[in-house]
């Protein structure tokens, strides 16, 4: 192995590889080097080789992730319009049905079928066979809000705080984004600031340990409050570009928890004003319109700046993401589609349309 590290090295040294040997094999500074550089550089053929399989096999996961949603819309959608030729009221009643049932809710149901038969209209579509595109169309502009789908973390540094009820996925979506953070060459930071349970503070440290990533934290039932300050203080020492805030889901009531997140967005004002800063509001997909609710509470005391939506790959109720960004105008920057840590994927509301409604 040491021979083959130092063949790379021999080009520069015009000697056989016995002469190379002979004189290089004890020098532990050149062995050292040569490691190194090896290192270095099955590093970068391996975060290459990633790259590659990321971005060919991107569509197909989100697919994968979306496989049961999908076949709560899509399938039947294709069974509509096969069983239907004409695009007609009777039509539309049918798929207005379709869509309720996704969980996409009435309110934005009844809009979306609004906003189909005047595209329908206005591009003069007769046959049902071509409705499918516009629809499409249709689903991706009330999946796009003013607001980028874009994580906002340039410049740096910058704070990510992540809230949400109890059970959504908030530690496991921290503990993906810093590996997602980290592989992009960013210098990450996590503060376990749900304090309400010792084994919340064991959870994100496990994911510390797995993605190779600080977690600043105190002990059970300590000031949350106080947490966000020390990991502020420890951000800024060593010059992080992101520091990610867990914070607790469960406290004894809703008060409770609307305080202590008040608590800390007066630490972060305070003491990181030059952050850029992102309020993530992690929901469940699989709670259907209850994320919706959720999501309603949270916006009325958290400046909610973008929506972690977990755990499509388990439900047929992705639908809510509609109801979401159309009805409250906040975008959806993540989506979970598993429990690994590369199972969080940046939301594109035209690749969501076209792996929700592709034909296979
Ligand atoms: N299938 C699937 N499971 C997920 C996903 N995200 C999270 N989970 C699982 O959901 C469960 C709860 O996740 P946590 O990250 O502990 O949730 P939390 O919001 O931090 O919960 P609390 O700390 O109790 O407030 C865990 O078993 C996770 O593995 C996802 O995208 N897909
Ligand atoms: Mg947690």
């Amino acid at each position: 192995m040491i021979k083959k590290i130092f063949q790379k090295f021999k080009k520069n040294d015009n000697l056989s590889d016995t002469e190379f040997l002979e004189n290089k094999e004890d020098d532990s500074s050149y062995k050292e080097q040569a490691i190194d550089t090896l290192q270095e550089e099955t590093e970068i053929h391996i975060n290459e080789e990633s790259t590659i399989e990321n971005n060919s096999s991107f569509f197909n996961k989100l697919k994968l992730g979306l496989s049961k949603t999908k076949q709560g819309i899509s399938e039947k959608i294709d069974s509509l319009l096969k069983t239907y030729g004409k695009f007609d009221e009777e039509f539309l009643e049918e798929l207005e049905e379709i869509l309720i049932t996704s969980d996409i809710g009435m309110d934005t149901t009844l809009k979306i079928i609004d906003k189909l038969r005047e595209e329908v209209k206005s591009r003069k579509i007769t046959e049902t066979i071509d409705v499918k595109s516009v629809l499409k169309d249709v689903i991706e502009n009330f999946l796009t809000t003013t607001d980028s789908n874009k994580l906002n973390i340039d410049p740096s540094p910058s704070v990510i705080l992540v809230i949400g009820v109890n059970g959504v996925g908030k530690t496991t979506s921290i503990g993906k984004l810093a590996y997602n953070l980290k592989s992009q060459g960013k210098k990450v930071l996590l503060a376990a600031g749900d304090t309400f349970r010792a084994a919340a503070i064991d959870q994100l440290k496990i994911w510390g340990d797995r993605t190779g990533v600080n977690v600043i934290h105190h002990q059970e039932g300590s000031d949350p409050a106080a947490i966000i300050f020390d990991a502020i203080q420890a951000a800024k020492a060593r010059k992080i570009d992101v520091l990610i805030c867990d914070t607790a889901g469960r406290l004894h009531n809703k008060k409770n928890l609307m305080n202590e997140l008040s608590k800390v967005f007066k630490i972060l004002d305070r003491e990181y004003p030059e952050a850029t800063r992102e309020v993530l509001l992690v929901l469940d997909a699989t709670t259907g319109q209850n994320a919706l609710q959720q999501a309603k509470t949270f916006k009325e005391v958290a400046d909610i700046t973008g929506i972690v939506l977990t755990k499509l790959d388990g439900t047929a109720k992705g639908g809510v993401i509609l109801g979401i960004t159309s009805e409250l105008n906040i975008p959806v920057k993540l989506i979970g589609v598993g429990e690994g840590k590369e199972d969080l994927q940046p939301f594109n509301p035209k690749d969501f349309a076209n792996a929700l409604l592709s034909d296979n």
